[in-house]
């Protein structure tokens, strides 16, 4: 009645104790089982496994357990990851392949390393002396030997078990009993000392966390770092290749397939901006008496030149008006001086003008003076000048332009003359 009573107490106190949450780690090197042992707890066939890219996580409930256990490649290129692992690890399993005796060096120094490590020194350690099945595997006592274990645990104050056992004998129920013994071990020593533990997990979980994202975000900078290099040599080629303008210039290539419209606008466009750049020309030329390519300014450049004055600006002004005064002078004297003649010769001009197609000026009357040298020069605006009217020379009606849809300049019209007419034109 009493061991009952005993009994009933006992399950009821574990009954409301809280589930316990314990992740192990399972280490060793490449080939010695950890997998095949890992399936075996987790209840699935041993002997078909492949070598572990990375890690794999069996999840599996022992008791008041909820047991997670990392099996993490054990490769040497891949050995560096399991530091990652060791913050939230309660404790861990080491399995070695005890028929590979040419090996026990190494998995010696790999298991100093890992004992070493802050985070693993002082947890527990269970080590599995794996294919044991095998002829020639070295028994408990050999590895414990070739291993320096009891120095290694003494040395990192971690408590250590060590199990010979055979991962593929059995799985699920039927697993080896040394392999169920060696983790009921470590999870008795764990629910031992959970709180001592547990703290520290949280703890070491945290700054493990914080050295994470400390790293990722130093990881980003870089990145963004590279990117930025990247373009800025990438800009710099486009410059000195000279793609850089182009790409300025032109940022879309022109689709062939616009529609007319649009091209119609762009086409009147252009059009206007040659016409105000026609005129911007026209401007700055007629500020500009140097560049004036018309003859009569030319000729009255040269003679400011012959008259010796200095060619600078202002100079230039005074100069130009002067030799426009005195040239309108000559002309008066010449006007005068050839009044007579010119009513002579006035019919004889008015029918040549006609011949050649030419029109009178209109307010020519026949008492202003005429004059038979060409009309003064055009002078810049705002320059004082003495009001010269002039008419625009008319073109040759054969030679008149015209501009097609697009603003392109068409081909002249042609004249076709009557045979033995000259004074009539017939435009086609
Ligand atoms: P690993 O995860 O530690 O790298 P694996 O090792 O679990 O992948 O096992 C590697 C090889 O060893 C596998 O064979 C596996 O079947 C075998 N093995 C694992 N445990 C034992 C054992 O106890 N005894 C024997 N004899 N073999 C075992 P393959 O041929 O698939 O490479
Ligand atoms: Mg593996």
């Amino acid at each position: 009645m009493f061991s009952l009573m005993a009994n009933c107490c006992s399950w009821f106190k574990r009954w409301r104790e809280p589930v316990r949450k314990v992740t192990l780690v399972m280490v060793g090197l490449d080939n010695a089982g950890k997998t095949a042992t890992a399936k075996g707890i987790q209840g699935e066939c041993p002997e078909d496994v492949a070598p572990t890219v990375g890690f794999s996580k069996i999840d599996l409930r022992q008791g008041k357990f909820e047991v997670t256990i990392f099996d993490l490649g054990g490769g040497k290129r891949i050995r560096g990851i399991w530091k990652n692992y060791y913050a939230e690890s309660y404790g861990v399993i080491f399995v070695v392949d005890s028929s590979d005796e040419e090996r026990m060096e190494e998995t010696k120094e790999t298991m100093s390393e890992v004992l070493r490590h802050p985070r693993i020194s002082g947890k527990p350690v269970l080590v599995l002396a794996n294919k044991q099945d095998k002829e020639g595997a070295l028994g408990e006592a050999d590895v414990i030997e070739c291993l320096s274990l009891e120095k290694l645990v003494n040395e990192h104050k971690c408590l250590c078990q060590i199990e010979p056992c055979s991962a593929i004998l059995g799985y699920g129920k039927k697993i080896d009993k040394s392999i169920k013994k060696g983790l009921y071990w470590l999870l008795h020593i764990i629910a031992r000392d959970f709180e001592a533990l547990n703290e520290r997990i949280q703890k070491d979980t945290i700054e493990q966390r914080a050295l994470e994202e400390q790293e990722k975000r130093e990881r980003a900078e870089r990145v963004r770092k590279l990117q930025e290099e990247r373009k800025q040599k990438e800009g710099e080629e486009a410059e000195l290749d000279g793609t850089g303008d182009l790409a300025e210039l032109d940022p879309e290539p022109m689709n062939p397939f616009r529609p007319i419209a649009s091209v119609i606008i762009e086409n009147e466009k252009k059009l206007e901006k040659e016409k105000k750049k026609q005129t911007m020309e026209k401007v700055s030329d007629d500020c500009n008496p140097k560049h004036n390519t018309e003859h009569d300014e030319i000729e009255t450049q040269s003679q400011i030149n012959d008259n010796g004055q200095k060619s600078n600006k202002f100079g230039l002004v005074e100069n130009y008006k002067e030799a426009l005064t005195q040239q309108l002078e000559n002309e008066d004297d010449t006007d005068q001086r050839s009044s007579e003649s010119d009513s002579g010769k006035k019919k004889t001009r008015k029918l040549r003008m006609k011949r050649s197609h030419r029109v009178e000026p209109v307010n020519t009357d026949d008492s202003a003076p005429k004059s038979p040298t060409p009309p003064p020069p055009a002078l810049p605006i705002g320059w004082g000048t003495p009001k010269v009217t002039r008419l625009p020379k008319l073109e040759p009606l054969g030679e008149t332009r015209h501009n097609d849809f697009y603003g392109k300049p068409l081909p002249p019209l042609a004249v076709r003359q009557r045979p033995n007419s000259d004074a009539h034109d017939v435009i086609s």
